[in-house]
Protein backbone atom coordinates (compact mmCIF):
# COMPACT_ATOMS: atom_id res chain seq x y z
CA UNK A 1 0.00 0.00 0.00
CA UNK A 2 1.10 3.58 -0.96
CA UNK A 3 2.26 5.43 2.32
CA UNK A 4 0.12 7.40 3.97
CA UNK A 5 -0.41 11.29 2.95
CA UNK A 6 -3.26 12.58 4.94
CA UNK A 7 -2.04 11.66 7.99
CA UNK A 8 1.20 13.74 7.11
CA UNK A 9 -0.73 17.17 6.72
CA UNK A 10 2.01 19.88 7.75
CA UNK A 11 -0.70 21.80 9.96
CA UNK A 12 -2.69 19.23 12.67
CA UNK A 13 -6.51 20.38 12.09
CA UNK A 14 -7.87 22.96 14.34
CA UNK A 15 -5.38 23.66 15.57
CA UNK A 16 -1.91 25.62 15.08
CA UNK A 17 0.47 22.65 15.43
CA UNK A 18 2.99 21.55 12.75
CA UNK A 19 3.91 18.05 12.40
CA UNK A 20 7.57 17.12 12.44
CA UNK A 21 7.84 16.91 8.28
CA UNK A 22 8.27 13.04 7.72
CA UNK A 23 9.68 12.12 4.10
CA UNK A 24 8.03 9.45 2.12
CA UNK A 25 11.13 7.00 2.71
CA UNK A 26 10.75 7.49 6.14
CA UNK A 27 7.72 6.58 7.04
CA UNK A 28 7.66 2.83 8.28
CA UNK A 29 8.53 2.02 11.83
CA UNK A 30 11.36 -0.53 10.33
CA UNK A 31 13.43 2.45 8.65
CA UNK A 32 16.06 3.49 11.43
CA UNK A 33 15.22 6.85 12.04
CA UNK A 34 17.25 8.53 15.10
CA UNK A 35 16.71 12.43 14.02
CA UNK A 36 12.71 11.75 14.00
CA UNK A 37 11.49 14.23 16.89
CA UNK A 38 7.85 14.14 16.52
CA UNK A 39 5.34 17.13 18.34
CA UNK A 40 3.66 15.80 20.77
CA UNK A 41 -0.27 17.25 20.66
CA UNK A 42 -3.67 16.31 22.34
CA UNK A 43 -6.48 18.86 21.97
CA UNK A 44 -8.05 20.43 24.75
CA UNK A 45 -11.22 18.81 23.64
CA UNK A 46 -9.67 15.27 24.51
CA UNK A 47 -8.13 16.21 27.65
CA UNK A 48 -11.52 17.64 29.03
CA UNK A 49 -12.70 14.38 29.49
CA UNK A 50 -15.31 14.09 27.40
CA UNK A 51 -17.36 10.39 27.64
CA UNK A 52 -16.25 9.49 24.54
CA UNK A 53 -11.88 9.92 25.16
CA UNK A 54 -10.04 7.65 26.69
CA UNK A 55 -7.26 9.10 29.73
CA UNK A 56 -3.83 9.44 29.41
CA UNK A 57 -2.08 6.37 29.65
CA UNK A 58 -0.49 5.78 32.59
CA UNK A 59 -3.99 7.04 34.13
CA UNK A 60 -5.76 3.61 32.98
CA UNK A 61 -3.89 0.47 31.25
CA UNK A 62 -5.78 -0.42 28.21
CA UNK A 63 -5.68 -3.56 26.33
CA UNK A 64 -4.17 -3.20 23.00
CA UNK A 65 -5.60 -5.22 20.27
CA UNK A 66 -8.14 -6.27 22.06
CA UNK A 67 -11.89 -6.21 23.04
CA UNK A 68 -11.68 -3.83 26.18
CA UNK A 69 -14.87 -4.06 28.06
CA UNK A 70 -16.76 -2.77 25.22
CA UNK A 71 -14.38 -0.31 23.90
CA UNK A 72 -12.84 -2.67 20.58
CA UNK A 73 -9.47 -1.55 20.64
CA UNK A 74 -8.19 -4.48 18.00
CA UNK A 75 -7.33 -3.43 14.70
CA UNK A 76 -8.97 -4.71 11.01
CA UNK A 77 -5.24 -4.10 10.20
CA UNK A 78 -4.01 -6.89 12.25
CA UNK A 79 -1.66 -6.74 15.66
CA UNK A 80 -0.25 -3.58 15.84
CA UNK A 81 2.71 -2.64 18.02
CA UNK A 82 2.77 -1.08 21.73
CA UNK A 83 6.14 0.54 22.72
CA UNK A 84 6.65 1.37 26.13
CA UNK A 85 2.69 1.26 26.57
CA UNK A 86 1.84 3.56 23.57
CA UNK A 87 0.42 1.82 20.36
CA UNK A 88 2.06 2.91 17.38
CA UNK A 89 0.44 3.64 14.22
CA UNK A 90 0.07 0.34 11.53
CA UNK A 91 1.11 2.94 8.56
CA UNK A 92 4.00 4.35 10.14
CA UNK A 93 5.34 7.68 11.43
CA UNK A 94 3.00 10.99 10.75
CA UNK A 95 5.15 13.53 12.77
CA UNK A 96 3.19 13.98 15.67
CA UNK A 97 2.70 11.87 18.84
CA UNK A 98 -0.41 11.64 21.67
CA UNK A 99 -3.98 11.70 20.68
CA UNK A 100 -4.69 14.79 18.46
CA UNK A 101 -8.56 15.31 17.96
CA UNK A 102 -9.11 11.37 18.47
CA UNK A 103 -10.83 10.01 21.64
CA UNK A 104 -9.09 6.44 21.25
CA UNK A 105 -5.27 5.21 21.84
CA UNK A 106 -4.96 2.65 18.58
CA UNK A 107 -7.95 2.63 16.55
CA UNK A 108 -10.89 4.56 16.64
CA UNK A 109 -13.45 2.81 14.93
CA UNK A 110 -15.78 4.17 12.13
CA UNK A 111 -18.33 3.45 9.84
CA UNK A 112 -18.86 4.68 6.14
CA UNK A 113 -22.91 3.84 5.02
CA UNK A 114 -22.44 4.88 0.87
CA UNK A 115 -25.47 5.57 -0.64
CA UNK A 116 -25.91 5.41 -4.08
CA UNK A 117 -28.49 5.32 -6.74
CA UNK A 118 -28.13 5.48 -10.92
CA UNK A 119 -28.39 9.07 -12.87
CA UNK A 120 -31.21 9.32 -13.82
CA UNK A 121 -32.27 11.90 -17.07
CA UNK A 122 -35.47 13.85 -17.15
CA UNK A 123 -37.26 10.20 -18.88
CA UNK A 124 -36.13 8.58 -16.01
CA UNK A 125 -33.35 6.74 -18.14
CA UNK A 126 -30.13 5.66 -16.97
CA UNK A 127 -27.44 7.86 -18.05
CA UNK A 128 -24.10 7.00 -19.88
CA UNK A 129 -20.31 8.80 -19.30
CA UNK A 130 -19.84 9.63 -22.92
CA UNK A 131 -16.36 8.92 -22.66
CA UNK A 132 -16.52 5.22 -20.81
CA UNK A 133 -20.22 4.77 -21.81
CA UNK A 134 -20.99 3.18 -18.64
CA UNK A 135 -23.95 4.24 -16.56
CA UNK A 136 -22.86 7.24 -13.57
CA UNK A 137 -23.65 6.27 -9.79
CA UNK A 138 -24.58 9.11 -7.49
CA UNK A 139 -24.07 8.72 -3.93
CA UNK A 140 -25.17 10.74 -0.54
CA UNK A 141 -22.65 13.60 0.04
CA UNK A 142 -22.25 15.54 2.71
CA UNK A 143 -19.64 18.74 3.17
CA UNK A 144 -18.20 18.71 6.52
CA UNK A 145 -18.41 21.23 8.99
CA UNK A 146 -14.96 20.76 10.51
CA UNK A 147 -12.76 21.19 7.08
CA UNK A 148 -15.14 22.36 4.60
CA UNK A 149 -14.27 19.19 2.50
CA UNK A 150 -17.06 16.81 0.83
CA UNK A 151 -17.22 13.11 2.93
CA UNK A 152 -19.11 10.34 3.04
CA UNK A 153 -21.65 10.96 5.89
CA UNK A 154 -19.87 8.39 8.15
CA UNK A 155 -19.09 8.54 12.54
CA UNK A 156 -17.54 7.32 14.98
CA UNK A 157 -19.21 3.61 16.20
CA UNK A 158 -20.26 4.21 19.81
CA UNK A 159 -18.86 1.17 22.39
CA UNK A 160 -20.74 -2.23 22.18
CA UNK A 161 -22.29 -0.38 19.21
CA UNK A 162 -23.16 -2.66 15.76
CA UNK A 163 -21.41 -1.78 13.08
CA UNK A 164 -24.70 -2.24 10.86
CA UNK A 165 -26.25 0.11 13.27
CA UNK A 166 -23.80 2.52 13.33
CA UNK A 167 -24.06 2.86 9.47
CA UNK A 168 -27.77 3.59 9.36
CA UNK A 169 -27.97 6.17 12.54
CA UNK A 170 -24.62 7.89 11.16
CA UNK A 171 -26.71 8.37 7.31
CA UNK A 172 -29.99 9.41 9.47
CA UNK A 173 -27.84 12.08 11.86
CA UNK A 174 -25.59 13.85 9.04
CA UNK A 175 -27.77 13.21 5.98
CA UNK A 176 -31.57 13.53 7.18
CA UNK A 177 -30.90 15.54 10.48
CA UNK A 178 -32.66 13.02 11.92
CA UNK A 179 -31.94 14.52 15.90
CA UNK A 180 -33.61 17.31 14.99
CA UNK A 181 -37.01 15.88 14.17
CA UNK A 182 -39.59 15.30 16.33
CA UNK A 183 -39.91 11.51 17.47
CA UNK A 184 -42.82 10.87 15.31
CA UNK A 185 -40.86 12.45 12.47
CA UNK A 186 -37.88 10.38 13.11
CA UNK A 187 -39.71 7.10 13.57
CA UNK A 188 -41.00 7.84 9.93
CA UNK A 189 -37.57 8.21 8.14
CA UNK A 190 -36.26 5.57 10.40
CA UNK A 191 -39.40 3.60 8.47
CA UNK A 192 -38.72 4.63 5.16
CA UNK A 193 -34.48 3.81 5.04
CA UNK A 194 -34.33 0.64 6.95
CA UNK A 195 -35.72 -1.58 4.20
CA UNK A 196 -31.98 -0.12 2.41
CA UNK A 197 -30.56 -0.78 5.76
CA UNK A 198 -31.62 -3.82 6.25
CA UNK A 199 -30.75 -5.23 2.65
CA UNK A 200 -27.24 -6.76 2.52
CA UNK A 201 -24.98 -4.43 1.80
CA UNK A 202 -21.82 -4.10 -0.19
CA UNK A 203 -18.66 -4.21 1.81
CA UNK A 204 -16.21 -2.02 -0.03
CA UNK A 205 -13.54 -1.66 2.35
CA UNK A 206 -12.32 -2.35 6.07
CA UNK A 207 -9.17 -1.35 7.91
CA UNK A 208 -7.03 1.81 8.24
CA UNK A 209 -8.56 5.62 6.62
CA UNK A 210 -5.64 7.85 5.73
CA UNK A 211 -7.48 10.67 7.95
CA UNK A 212 -5.69 14.03 8.70
CA UNK A 213 -6.60 13.34 12.43
CA UNK A 214 -4.62 10.47 12.89
CA UNK A 215 -1.30 10.70 15.24
CA UNK A 216 1.57 7.83 15.92
CA UNK A 217 -0.60 6.80 18.77
CA UNK A 218 -4.62 6.89 17.30
CA UNK A 219 -5.57 6.54 14.01
CA UNK A 220 -8.98 5.77 12.43
CA UNK A 221 -10.01 2.84 11.09
CA UNK A 222 -13.59 2.09 8.78
CA UNK A 223 -15.63 -0.46 7.58
CA UNK A 224 -17.21 1.20 4.75
CA UNK A 225 -20.50 -0.68 3.12
CA UNK A 226 -22.91 0.28 0.01
CA UNK A 227 -26.10 0.40 0.06
CA UNK A 228 -27.41 0.93 -3.59
CA UNK A 229 -31.15 2.29 -4.90
CA UNK A 230 -31.20 0.27 -7.67
CA UNK A 231 -34.61 1.42 -9.16
CA UNK A 232 -34.59 4.83 -7.47
CA UNK A 233 -37.13 4.67 -5.88
CA UNK A 234 -36.63 3.91 -2.13
CA UNK A 235 -34.04 6.49 -0.12
CA UNK A 236 -33.87 8.63 -3.43
CA UNK A 237 -37.21 10.30 -2.38
CA UNK A 238 -36.31 11.22 0.76
CA UNK A 239 -35.60 14.70 1.01
CA UNK A 240 -32.16 15.07 2.26
CA UNK A 241 -31.31 17.43 5.36
CA UNK A 242 -27.22 18.31 6.55
CA UNK A 243 -27.50 17.89 10.02
CA UNK A 244 -24.90 16.89 13.22
CA UNK A 245 -21.22 17.49 11.72
CA UNK A 246 -22.36 18.15 8.00
CA UNK A 247 -23.00 21.52 7.07
CA UNK A 248 -24.33 20.55 3.65
CA UNK A 249 -25.72 17.37 1.81
CA UNK A 250 -25.59 16.44 -2.04
CA UNK A 251 -26.46 13.28 -4.44
CA UNK A 252 -22.84 14.18 -6.05
CA UNK A 253 -21.99 11.99 -9.45
CA UNK A 254 -19.24 9.41 -8.82
CA UNK A 255 -15.92 9.66 -11.33
CA UNK A 256 -12.20 9.48 -10.63
CA UNK A 257 -11.77 13.73 -10.40
CA UNK A 258 -13.36 13.71 -6.97
CA UNK A 259 -11.34 15.32 -4.87
CA UNK A 260 -12.90 14.08 -0.80
CA UNK A 261 -12.04 13.90 3.03
CA UNK A 262 -9.44 11.33 3.89
CA UNK A 263 -9.36 8.56 1.76
CA UNK A 264 -13.05 8.53 0.81
CA UNK A 265 -12.70 8.58 -3.38
CA UNK A 266 -10.91 5.42 -2.76
CA UNK A 267 -14.21 3.71 -1.51
CA UNK A 268 -15.91 5.26 -4.05
CA UNK A 269 -14.01 3.99 -6.43
CA UNK A 270 -14.16 0.19 -5.58
CA UNK A 271 -18.30 0.71 -5.01
CA UNK A 272 -17.74 2.05 -8.90
CA UNK A 273 -16.09 -0.70 -10.55
CA UNK A 274 -17.67 -3.32 -7.85
CA UNK A 275 -21.18 -1.94 -9.26
CA UNK A 276 -19.43 -1.75 -12.96
CA UNK A 277 -20.34 2.12 -13.02
CA UNK A 278 -18.43 4.36 -14.39
CA UNK A 279 -15.01 5.74 -12.40
C1 LIG B 1 -13.15 9.15 8.68
O1 LIG B 1 -13.73 9.93 9.70
C2 LIG B 1 -14.05 7.95 8.55
O2 LIG B 1 -13.90 7.37 7.26
C3 LIG B 1 -15.42 8.53 8.83
O3 LIG B 1 -16.00 9.02 7.64
C4 LIG B 1 -15.14 9.71 9.75
C5 LIG B 1 -15.60 9.50 11.17
O4 LIG B 1 -15.29 10.61 11.96
P1 LIG B 1 -16.34 11.76 12.30
O5 LIG B 1 -17.18 11.99 11.06
O6 LIG B 1 -17.19 11.25 13.43
O7 LIG B 1 -15.54 12.95 12.65
O8 LIG B 1 -11.84 8.79 9.01
MG1 LIG C 1 -21.78 11.92 13.09
MG1 LIG D 1 -19.26 12.14 10.83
Amino acid sequence: STPHTKARCPLYPGSEIHRFPVPDDKVKWETDWPQYKPVSYTAPSVLNKPVWADPEIGLFSPRFNALDGSVDRKSHEGEYKVQQGFPLNPRGRTGLTGRGLLGRWGPNHAADPIVTRWKRDSAGQRMLNPSSKLPVLQFVSIKRKDCGEWAIPGGMVDPGELVSLTLQREFSEEALNSLMADPQQREKLHERITRLFNSPGLEVYKGYVDDPRNTDNAWMETVAVNFHDETGDSVSELPLQAGDDAGQVSWVDIDSTLSLYASHSQFLETTAKKRHAHW
